[in-house]
């Protein structure tokens, strides 16, 4: 089952993505995505191995982004493939069905793409402007989301849709009613001052009813 909270790990000063995965983990996360920008094969390895021991004392889904290498060699449970990285048909014939494959899109078009591609989840952003990535797509706001969920579900596209890109918690009740499945956040959890009771928030708004909180 694809979670409706995922939390994607980020550079910031004073924690490691190791410690990140961990806190997020402790917090009630159980959909982690790692994501490293300008880091070595090796050192990505490194710490991913790291992030994956802490995942499985979890219980948690660890994702790697854009790696399709790493994510087979290490045993990840899936990889998250952007705009600019492999498609997703080719990450599927490399990691064949046990993977689970994510996959980046800013129109329906590229939903479309993906669902065509059998892609297991979607991640469909930005919903507003962050400085977490770099080279944003358009800025899609609740408006954006509707009008691609209404395509969707008028051409049969039941892929579950994760809305990502500055969100907050306080934006989850509204982006939910535009039909999404989920969210994905970094900085919102990475921010928070209390870890914890920011995931209870989110999981509430998501009317996360499948999921324990810790
Ligand atoms: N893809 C689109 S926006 C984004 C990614 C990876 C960053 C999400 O991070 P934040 O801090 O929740 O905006
Ligand atoms: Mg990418």
């Amino acid at each position: 089952m694809i979670s409706k909270l995922h939390y994607i790990t980020q550079d910031i000063e004073g924690a490691s993505h190791v410690q990140l995965v961990e806190d997020a983990c402790k917090a009630g996360v159980y959909w982690v995505q790692l994501r490293l920008k300008n880091t070595s094969y090796e050192d990505w390895k490194t710490i991913a191995e790291k992030a994956l021991a802490i995942c499985k004392k979890y219980n948690a889904k660890l994702i790697i982004n854009d790696n399709v290498a790493l994510a087979k060699e290490i045993g990840a449970d899936g990889v998250h493939v952007g705009k600019q990285d492999m498609p997703v048909s080719k990450a599927k014939e490399i990691l064949g069905p046990d993977f689970i494959i994510g996959g980046t899109a800013n129109t329906f078009e590229d939903v479309k793409l993906h669902a065509k591609s059998g892609a297991d989840y979607i991640g469909l952003g930005p919903f507003r402007f962050t400085t977490t990535k770099d080279k944003l797509s358009p800025i899609l706001g609740l408006e954006g989301y509707k009008a691609i969920v209404d395509r969707c579900k008028q051409e049969n596209i039941v892929v579950p849709i994760i809305a990502i890109g500055g969100i907050t918690e306080a934006d989850v009740e509204d982006l939910s009613a535009t039909g999404i499945y989920g969210v994905a956040v970094a900085s919102a959890i990475t921010h928070a001052e209390n870890k914890k009771e920011m995931v209870k928030k989110f999981i509430k708004h998501l009317e996360y009813d499948t999921l324990k909180i810790k």
